[in-house]
């Protein structure tokens, strides 16, 4: 097989400038003099995709002639990034690239990296997750896909106008999207609505099939995810909704074009938008039907490759080990059964068999609001079969129950995966731990309690099919690609190559009280705290003192992350200024970044006080630098990229027991901040390894909090803190809200009120932390330790080891190098 024009996959800066010479020419027609920062940008990740194809296109010769089996990742969201500057960490030419451009005389790379639109193909955690594990997949060898959805529109925008969120429309592909390949040749057809019908096959047998009411057309685009410093180029596949026919063929001749355009409408709808709720599940159809259209597309794309393996059907689960990112795909439980035994004419017990040993599902959350449900009405109604399929698998699955624990009819009801009190629905969550054959949380507490608080029925039936994978995140975007003062300071002390073994971190421990390598140390921090107040200074007008202690809190606004204590936390620090109290103060620049779901009204009215807040402290004169504020407008994976390199301390303070994991909370800790956060999800596996005196822990535990909820009366707390009733009084009264009374009163509410999430609970202990961080920074030479004792101790929360763990324990699937004749 050919890979490709030697000169297209060279690495030299000389080979990078020609191919965006040609690039410029003939991919975009346009010249040289004159190119845009636009143009230049297109070029090169053109140049740049030119490389890539050779790995890829090896890969998949390989895949396609031998018989390894192959990781599947389902996830209904991919939020991958900018691609051009990893692409470029990924094959080593980083400097190249900056070198080509030089030749060209106009922007330099990091301009020309910062026009990249990035692709917001995901909320938050979970499907920024989804994008790490593909990533380390491809660095470690292992063939895999991942499969979702091109959303045309990804999560919205954030603005910030007059202290309120503003959502605007995200059109990432407006200036042309260089990273992705059509393969409109391999599209495939799903159905929806309609109804079943029985037959007599040719052998005189009953058999039932699903004739559609409509189809959609899924185009793949896929995007090469490239390991980093090898040839394997794994991809990700995500489809794109078209119509089934260009246009209703017959009411067009009818002249009634308004109706043959409509279908066509109706068809790319379908991938037209990502739902903004990364908390609560509404139910709606379109959400419903966005899951059944990717995991169709996805599970015939799958059987068509297992054909051209030459390899039959009976050996799906051999060939493929499908990944449930959440329960977002859990449909795939059905549609699998249904293309095995409707389309393939299986038996039952076989395409079961293949099934189970195919799936396995990861849970991402307890909280109930966010759990899958699907009315069986609206279900039955879009997908006829897949509800009778749902309906045998409980019946069957509620039998062996009964054989386990016989009489127990309370049991059957909690266990059943159609819930039967009141308005019947088909809980996916259920679906999915009945077929998976591996159930796993996402750390080790939020593990545990998978299996005592949220599926404990379960657990006694199975006790061997509930896991834990701690997550992980990668640590070539997040520090190599993200951090370049500290990336060269790495280079320097553990070899190049450190980001292929991140384990090496651990030989930074005995630097860590070097004096001379804290100096270089705190330097690299500076370097980046500069860079993000250049990004808060260019946003907002707001100037802040890179050597101040930069105190962040970025992720989603929800009130379970309690965004709002540290608010509360910071208006008492600003009190205390106020009393002149400033014993054991440090100048602190609080920053939080995050989005709200649109329909969220409490999570933007926490917006709305932030910035009543930052403008407030801001402009009063009495702080002398010691306090500032400031929110971060659109926080999204670029941001991201400046600000955890920045962050001296990490604020992961959700209430105990709510937190599946965390994720931004390793990014901090790989860049060198120290943590100050409760004993909630993966917060207590780093405060483990990177030692107790480096975390600053406060609040509540699990069972403490469960304690607390039976009897809590907030108000009874307020008492407990020195000038929280005048903080709160000033709150309720405008003070930071240009005198309105009204505004912030239904925060106040609902903090002394219901404190839903133990705030006040946890206040009087998070206070202290804070001071104990304080008095902490103010011995540069103890907190240097600190925060390189938590690189040095991050190497766990890496995704190489979670990949590693899911491939040994849960996939079983092994690493196959890619051999490349170039
Ligand atoms: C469900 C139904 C309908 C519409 C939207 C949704 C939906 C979409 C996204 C529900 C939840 C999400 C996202 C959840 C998420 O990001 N969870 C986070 O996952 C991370 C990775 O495991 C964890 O680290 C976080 O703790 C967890 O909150």
């Amino acid at each position: 097989a050919s890979y490709g024009d030697p000169q297209r996959n060279g690495l030299t800066a000389n080979d990078l400038f020609d191919g965006m010479a040609e690039h410029l020419f003939y991919t975009l027609g346009t010249r040289a003099e004159g190119a845009s920062v636009h143009d230049l940008y297109m070029a090169l990740s053109h140049a740049v995709r030119d490389r890539l194809m050779t790995r890829h296109l090896a890969t998949k010769d390989q895949l396609r002639a031998g018989s390894a089996k192959v990781v599947a990742y389902f996830s209904a969201e991919f939020l991958i990034g900018p691609q051009l500057g990893n692409n470029l960490l990924m094959l080593g030419m980083q400097a190249e690239a900056a070198e080509a451009l030089r030749r060209f005389g106009g922007p330099g790379l990091d301009q020309v990296l910062d026009v990249e639109e990035e692709p917001g193909l995901g909320n938050g955690g979970l499907g920024r997750l989804a994008a790490c594990y593909l990533e380390s997949l491809a660095s470690l060898e292992f063939p895999a896909s991942g499969y979702g959805i091109r959303y045309e529109f990804g999560i919205f925008d954030q603005a910030i106008r007059d202290g309120w969120q503003v959502e605007i429309t995200d059109k990432w592909l407006k200036g042309g999207w260089p990273w992705e390949l059509v393969y409109p040749a391999q599209s495939v057809s799903v159905g929806f609505g309609g109804h079943v019908e029985s037959y007599g096959d040719e052998q005189g047998a009953e058999r039932r099939r699903w004739l559609p009411a409509h189809r959609a057309l899924g185009v793949p685009h896929d995007v090469p995810v490239l390991g980093y410093r090898v040839n394997s180029c794994d991809r990700i596949r995500l489809w794109r909704a078209v119509a089934a026919e260009s246009f209703d063929v017959h009411a067009f001749n009818e002249g009634d074009f308004q109706r043959a355009v409509q279908e066509k409408v109706a068809s790319e709808t379908l991938s037209k938008v990502l739902y903004p709720n990364d908390g609560t599940d509404q139910g709606k159809r379109l959400r419903l039907e966005q899951q059944h259209f990717f995991v169709s597309c996805s599970l015939q794309d799958m059987l068509r490759t297992l054909a051209l393996r030459g390899a039959p059907v009976q050996s799906f689960a051999e060939h493929w080990t499908v990944q449930l990112n959440d329960t977002h795909p859990s449909i795939a439980v059905a549609e699998l059964m249904r293309l095995l035994v409707d389309e393939h004419r299986l038996g039952w017990d076989e395409a079961w068999t293949i099934t189970t040993a195919s799936i396995a599902y990861t849970n991402h959350t307890l909280l109930p609001e966010a759990l899958e449900r699907w009315e069986v009405g609206l279900f039955g109604s879009l997908l006829p079969r897949h509800l009778e399929i749902i309906y045998e698998i409980n019946a069957r699955f509620l039998q062996q129950v009964r054989l386990h624990a016989p009489g127990d009819l309370d049991l059957l009801r909690r266990v059943s995966i159609i819930h039967e009190d009141g308005t019947k629905a088909v809980r996916m969550a259920h679906l999915a731990t009945v077929a998976a054959h591996h159930v796993n949380g996402v750390a080790a507490l939020h593990s545990q309690l998978v299996k005592t608080d949220l599926f404990p029925d379960f657990a006694a039936l199975w006790p061997g099919k509930f896991t834990n994978v701690t997550n992980g995140v990668t640590p070539r975007r997040w520090l190599a690609l993200a951090n370049p003062p500290l990336a060269r300071l790495l280079g320097e002390t553990l070899g190049d190559d450190w980001p292929a073994h991140i384990e090496r971190l651990r030989q930074l421990e005995p630097l860590a009280t070097d004096s001379g390598f804290q100096q270089r140390w705190a330097a690299c921090k500076l370097a980046c705290k500069r860079r993000l107040a250049g990004v808060i200074a260019e946003q907002s007008q707001v100037l802040v003192d890179p050597t101040s202690l930069f105190d962040i809190q970025v992720k989603r606004i929800h009130e379970y992350k309690r965004q709002h204590l540290n608010a509360l936390q910071v208006v008492l620090q600003y009190l205390r200024i106020k009393h002149g109290e400033t014993e054991g103060m440090v100048p602190r620049t609080v920053i939080f970044g995050g989005k709200a779901a649109p329909g969220y009204w409490m999570a933007k009215l926490i917006i709305r006080f932030i910035s009543g807040i930052a403008e407030t402290i801001n402009a009063d004169p009495d702080n002398r630098g010691l306090l500032r504020v400031a929110f971060l407008a659109d926080y999204n994976v670029k941001l991201g990229e400046r600000v955890y390199p920045a962050a001296d301390l990490s604020e992961q303070i959700s209430t105990a027991g709510l937190e599946a994991s965390g994720t931004g909370n390793m990014k901090f800790a790989l860049n060198g901040a120290l943590t100050i956060g409760t004993l909630d999800g993966a917060n207590v596996e780093i405060r483990q390894q990177v030692g107790t005196d480096n975390f600053f822990l406060f609040g509540h535990t699990t069972e403490q909090i469960a304690e607390l909820r039976s009897d809590y009366r907030p108000w009874e707390w307020v008492e407990k803190v020195p000038l929280l009733r005048e903080a709160l009084d000033l709150i309720e009264r405008g003070h930071f809200s240009n005198g309105d009374g009204e505004l912030f009163r239904p925060l106040v509410q609902n903090i002394v009120g219901r404190d839903s999430y133990f705030l006040l609970a946890d206040l009087p202990d998070y206070l202290v932390s804070q001071n104990d961080a304080s008095r902490l920074w103010a011995d540069p030479s103890a907190w240097q330790r600190a925060s390189i004792l938590n690189t040095a101790r991050s190497g766990y929360f890496s995704s190489d080891r979670a990949i590693r763990e899911y491939a040994e324990r849960v996939w079983g699937v092994e690493p196959l190098p890619v051999a490349m004749g170039c």
